[in-house]
């Protein structure tokens, strides 16, 4: 299996993340020539990243990876949870990083990184909203060592790149400790560093942030 991205991308690390806790070997590189070349964009049609080429299959955008994994290779852990609840439980978590976290977070780091004009009033909708974010995962997320508990599931390849976003872009906009008053998160995001699936992940991510971000 090869994907296409960076582990950079937020995106990506879903897939990454996911690839790595079910024990899936893949190899990863960004798109020859860019991500707007004829031959990718045939790959995907928005010529962004990951898409996943695995044998003939070619397949995009990072929700649906996630679940064709999952489905592919049903005899791997799987991320998503067996009983309905449960699942249930773990796509909340999900989907509360995505759009609630990570969007607003991406709105900074754009900012930060020249992909988006400088400008104050969209930061502080931006951190206001990333907030509220947080405040509503404390209320969902588990201490560790997984986000819904004892295992590591969808929610976990989502909430990882989601914070690590958030804690990065924040103190750039005057929000120190983006997790302070948020202890559950706080106490997952120290908790999932040490889980195997993660670990690896994580430590690049970090340190290629550090080198853009300063922090
Ligand atoms: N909805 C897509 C979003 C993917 C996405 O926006 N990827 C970014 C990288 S972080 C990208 O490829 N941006 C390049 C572009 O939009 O031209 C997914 O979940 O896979």
């Amino acid at each position: 299996m090869h994907i296409y991205g960076s582990p950079l991308s937020p995106f990506v690390a879903r897939v990454i993340l996911a690839c790595e806790y079910k024990g899936l070997k893949y190899t990863i590189s960004m798109p020859e020539g860019g991500l707007k070349t004829p031959e990718y964009l045939a790959l995907n049609p928005f010529g962004k990243i990951p898409t996943v080429k695995d044998g003939s299959t070619v397949i995009y955008e990072s929700n649906v990876i996630v679940h064709y994994l999952d489905e592919k290779y049903p005899k791997k852990k799987k991320v998503i949870p067996a009983s309905a609840s449960a699942a249930g439980k773990a796509q909340v978590i999900a989907r509360v990083c995505d759009l609630y976290v990570q969007e607003p977070a991406l709105d900074l780091f754009r900012q930060i990184v020249g992909r988006a004009p400088k400008n104050k009033a969209a930061a502080d909708k931006a951190k206001a909203d990333m907030e509220k974010g947080l405040d509503i995962l404390n209320g969902y997320i588990s201490p560790g060592p997984c986000a819904t508990g004892k295992s590591f599931t969808v929610a976990d390849c989502y909430a990882i790149p989601a914070l690590l976003f958030a804690t990065s872009a924040g103190p750039q906009f005057g929000l120190k400790d983006p997790l302070k008053g948020r202890p559950n998160v706080k106490k997952y995001l120290a908790a999932i560093k040490k889980h195997p699936a993660a670990k690896a992940h994580m430590v690049e991510t970090q340190k290629i942030m550090k080198d853009r971000l300063g922090n």
